[in-house]
């Protein structure tokens, strides 16, 4: 590179990211491939609009990257292009939630989402994010005793507030969501279903997560988590008189959105591909069983896992409860990150502190998975996250 500044920087970064053990839930390490595509010429493409429909000329390869990646995502997920669409140009997860809102739920409208210190996304109607703003959140959690869903509880909100929209999908919940009773929910009080599946969408992909498919009226997604694809997002809707994809598109360009990062949108169709391998599936199986080892583990050593383990690629540890209040969440991650482990902090259910300085750790298993790492790596790192933080 000529920019030394820079690129000594991108040497450091690539050399932190080799040497630490990186347990953040929400991040993963792509491929090569995948890389190539987003530093790629299409970075010089400006294809404001659609296939088919852009503002600018010279559209006729950019176009068939969009509708390759459109194929491979419905391919991925096993979506008929008859019934489903799915909206490639979001940014990220954030302006994909956003679309959704802006396209289908009416100013001032109710936002039925997860509370952001249950387990829930800003992106979700808290009041912090536009979401909370333009829209009120109706916010539910988890049941206090068990720390999982109680879908009973959930009704009855439903039933009583009557929102536009309940989502469903979270940014710190281990377990298994039950769509099937989201979709009743939803049923029962006349509100759309929206799953954010983020997180898990890479479990999905690969069948270790049900699918939110058969239920949900709108999906959105991140690509970059456990799909381990680039910074991304998609949004994928049902296609009926209800126009729900029209609506979206509108919303995502020109309602939110310029013109689409095609080089990000191309290293998205790679991601998705890659997922649709048989390696893929295998990956995503051993997620889990490391995250349930790092959980049972811990658990042995004596720390509190919230909800009592984990069926997914993430687990939550209560650094209060299990330290008898001697550290929290901040000073945990700092102690661990001194000694090459990054995990974020994170509130846990009920949760009397800050997110500043919240209570628990969110440690997750797809980064250090896609490293090659296995049941015995996470004895391993659940001794050394032991010994570091009871030292303190
Ligand atoms: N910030 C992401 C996470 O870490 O879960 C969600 O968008």
């Amino acid at each position: 590179m000529k920019d030394k500044q820079i690129e000594k920087l991108l040497k450091a970064e690539a050399g932190r990211q080799k040497k630490v053990v990186n347990l953040i839930a929400s991040e993963n390490y792509v491929s090569k491939d995948v890389l190539t595509a987003l530093g790629s010429v299409l970075v010089n493409k400006y294809a404001e609009g659609y296939p088919g429909k852009r503002y600018y000329g010279g559209n006729q390869i950019t176009d068939q990257v969009e509708e390759l990646c459109r194929s491979r995502a419905l391919k991925l997920f096993k979506l008929s292009s008859k019934k489903w669409a799915v909206n490639v140009q979001p940014l990220s997860g954030s302006p994909a939630n956003l679309a959704v809102y802006l396209a289908l739920v009416p100013q001032g409208g109710k936002i039925m989402g997860m509370a952001l210190d249950q387990g829930g996304h800003l992106t979700h109607g808290h009041k912090v994010s536009v979401t909370g703003k333009v829209w009120q959140q109706v916010p539910y959690g988890v049941d206090s005793k068990t720390e999982q869903l109680d879908y009973e509880a959930i009704k009855k909100l439903a039933q009583k507030e009557k929102p536009n929209i309940i989502v469903a999908g979270f940014t710190a919940y281990p377990r298994i969501i039950d769509f099937k009773k989201f979709r009743e929910i939803a049923d029962g009080c006349g509100a759309l279903l929206m799953v954010d599946m983020a997180h898990i969408a890479g479990l999905v992909a690969a069948g270790v997560h049900p699918s939110p498919f058969l239920y949900a009226d709108i999906v959105t997604t991140t690509t970059h988590k456990t799909l381990r694809g680039p910074r991304a997002g998609l949004i994928f809707s049902r296609i009926d008189e209800r126009e729900l994809d029209k609506k979206i598109d509108r919303a995502a360009f020109p309602g939110l959105q310029g013109g689409p990062h095609l080089n990000q949108i191309a290293a998205t169709a790679v991601a998705l591909a890659e997922a649709m391998k048989p390696e893929f599936k295998k990956y995503a199986k051993q997620v889990v069983k490391n995250a349930k080892v790092l959980a049972k583990e811990l658990q042995k050593k004596g720390w509190r896992i919230v909800s009592g383990g984990t069926d997914n690629h993430l687990l939550l540890v209560d650094v209060v409860a299990s330290t008898g209040g001697r550290l929290a969440g901040k000073e945990a991650s700092l102690l661990l990150e001194k000694e090459g482990i990054i995990v974020n902090k994170n509130t846990i259910p009920f949760d009397a502190r800050s997110p500043f300085d919240p209570s628990g750790l969110r440690l997750g298993t797809a980064p250090e998975t896609t490293r090659g790492k296995t049941e015995k790596d996470m004895v391993k790192i659940a001794e050394k996250i032991d010994k570091i933080l009871s030292r303190h």
